[in-house]
């Protein structure tokens, strides 16, 4: 009896260390939250001068780094401020997290010991300030490594090597080609270090009071991992940095309980000593857990950039895409697609066209039938991930075109080119569009049922969103109780509500997506061939 009271009580915590804050939530074994807190690092640290969370190098913009202490800092705050809205942490049994992905953390030799030794009664960042023998790492923004990139690849025999090995070509703000520029720019400062976390087994690290493990899903995206076999690949460790395998540690599956909460939170903020840390993760991996992303699903965050997931049986290598292991099953796998070109480039397209109104935007789509009378446009107003393109393009029934006859029809290409380059990357990945496939919408333009139209239309299958915001955070939160209770997903998860249905598509939506996705797919390889004869003559 006692058991149960003590089960029913109990609470989960899930951490989200993104680029601009550090939120959390308490969750009870419902899995419904109970209080939130957060920190923003550029208003509630402004001794750390950051924007958006983040320092861009003055003399290389490419370079874009954050401070490590103004995380620790954060922690302690975000805490403070999680006990002032009403939580006892002593139910707390278990937390888990999810961090922005590819930045690296580096704990200078003698960290471990400090992490030992941590005072209950000073803050944290008083403790671990001399702990980073690189006090600013890089983060998932910085774009500065195009040579380490290169160099990775022709230690393992070129691009696609890389890709069939570790998910992915070689990207610059993945962690591996980081490494190697440290170790490159900074040697002694390499030489210094005693471990290297992503930030999200960093996070993870200070909660439990040593040195946590990377896990699977957030390690694939570091082009470091053989993804198929679960570990650090020997010949790319080399490539990088002299004994890099003992400064990462072993990855772990992604649901590994790595311990009880370290003795100084159970001093400072009364947790129990029982409370247990589950590996963290990246925030990609972490919403497909928020979102219970399931086989079949496709999942859509319309943002400032546009970033989509799917759950994968078979590891399948798509250029320019990733393939992550899966959070929540260890034999399955992710896809992750990133698009730069997202909710900036659609208010682009709504200023010029739409009075700056999203209410007249969404009148010129829905004045236009579906297939836009044969115009196809894409637009890339900063250089495109998916796939490497730049600029606008417009091409009409037959042919490539300066402009298009009128501002409807500039609307709804803008629309359709996005959801069609989705539709295309989904197909190459395996997704059987139409088949019995479902689309889940989140981010700001998820509010948009115009925009979710056309969505429902390109990929011939239902839409639907979810009240729930955050997923990442409470992803982690569920991960938690995974970890914890080691009881199946589905049963975890089964009482949370499930996602809403907002659109259908229309029965002739194949008929006229279908043939675009095939002409989308010629258009982008004619402008990529054009693109390579320019650059090499
Ligand atoms: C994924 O590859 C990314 O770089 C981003 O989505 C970061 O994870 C953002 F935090």
């Amino acid at each position: 009896m006692a058991e149960d009271n003590v089960t029913a009580n109990r609470t989960f915590l899930g951490f989200d260390l993104s680029t601009q804050q550090l939120k959390v939530a308490a969750l009870n074994d419902n899995l419904e939250v109970l209080h939130e807190a957060h920190v923003k690092f550029d208003t509630d640290l402004p001794e750390f001068r950051t924007q958006g969370g983040a320092v861009i190098d003055k003399s290389d913009h490419h370079r874009i780094t954050a401070p490590t202490l103004m995380w620790v800092k954060a922690v302690d705050m975000v805490l403070d401020r999680l006990m002032m809205a009403g939580v006892d942490f002593s139910t707390v049994a278990a937390i888990s997290g999810s961090a922005q992905q590819h930045g690296s953390v580096y704990w200078q030799k003698g960290a471990s010991q400090t992490l030992l030794r941590l005072n209950p009664d000073e803050f944290l960042h008083q403790q671990l300030a001399h702990c980073f023998s690189v006090p600013d790492g890089p983060i998932w923004m910085d774009g500065s490594t195009a040579q380490q990139c290169r160099q990775l690849e022709a230690a393992v025999g070129g691009a696609e090597m890389l890709a069939a090995i570790t998910g992915s070509r070689a990207y610059e703000r993945f962690t591996g080609a980081q490494i190697a520029k440290i170790y490159q720019t900074k040697p002694d400062a390499y030489k210094n270090t005693e471990r290297i976390s992503l930030v999200s087994s960093f996070l993870a690290t200070i909660f439990l009071g040593r040195m946590a493990p990377i896990d699977l899903s957030d390690g694939s995206g570091m082009n470091l991992m053989d993804i198929g076999a679960k570990r650090w690949h020997p010949g790319l460790l080399d490539a990088c940095a002299p004994g890099l395998e003992e400064r990462l540690g072993d990855p772990v599956p992604s649901n590994t309980v790595l311990g009880p909460v370290s003795p100084y939170f159970v001093d400072r903020y009364n947790f129990n000593p029982d409370c247990r840390v589950v590996a963290f993760t990246g925030d990609n991996p972490a919403s497909l857990m928020g979102m219970r992303l399931g086989e079949g699903w496709f999942a859509v965050s319309l943002g400032t950039s546009d970033t989509a997931f799917l759950w994968l049986k078979d590891a399948k290598v798509v250029p320019d895409g990733h393939v992550l292991r899966n959070p929540v099953d260890e034999n399955s796998f992710m896809a992750l697609l990133c698009f730069e070109n997202g909710s900036l480039t659609r208010e682009r397209v709504r200023n010029a066209c739409a009075e700056r109104s999203w209410d007249i935007f969404n009148q010129l789509l829905d004045s236009t039938p579906r297939g836009n009378f044969g115009n196809l446009g894409l637009y890339y107003d900063v250089q495109e991930i998916l796939p490497k393109l730049e600029g606008d393009f417009r091409y009409n029934k037959t042919q490539r075109v300066a402009k298009f006859t009128s501002l409807e029809v500039e609307v709804r290409a803008c629309v359709e080119g996005q959801f069609i380059a989705k539709r295309a990357y989904a197909e190459d990945f395996g997704f059987d569009v139409g088949r019995g496939t479902k689309i889940l919408a989140t981010g700001g333009a998820s509010k948009n049922k115009a925009i979710l139209q056309v969505l429902a239309d390109v990929f011939n299958s239902p839409v639907y969103v979810q009240k729930v915001a955050e997923s990442a955070m409470l992803g982690a939160a569920y991960q938690a109780k995974h970890g914890l209770t080691g009881e199946n997903w589905e049963r975890i998860t089964a009482s949370l509500p499930e996602p809403v249905k907002v659109c259908d598509p229309y029965p002739d939506a194949d008929e006229i997506y279908a043939p675009m996705t095939l002409r989308y797919r010629h258009v982008v390889q004619e402008l990529l061939d054009e693109k390579s004869s320019k650059l090499t003559k």
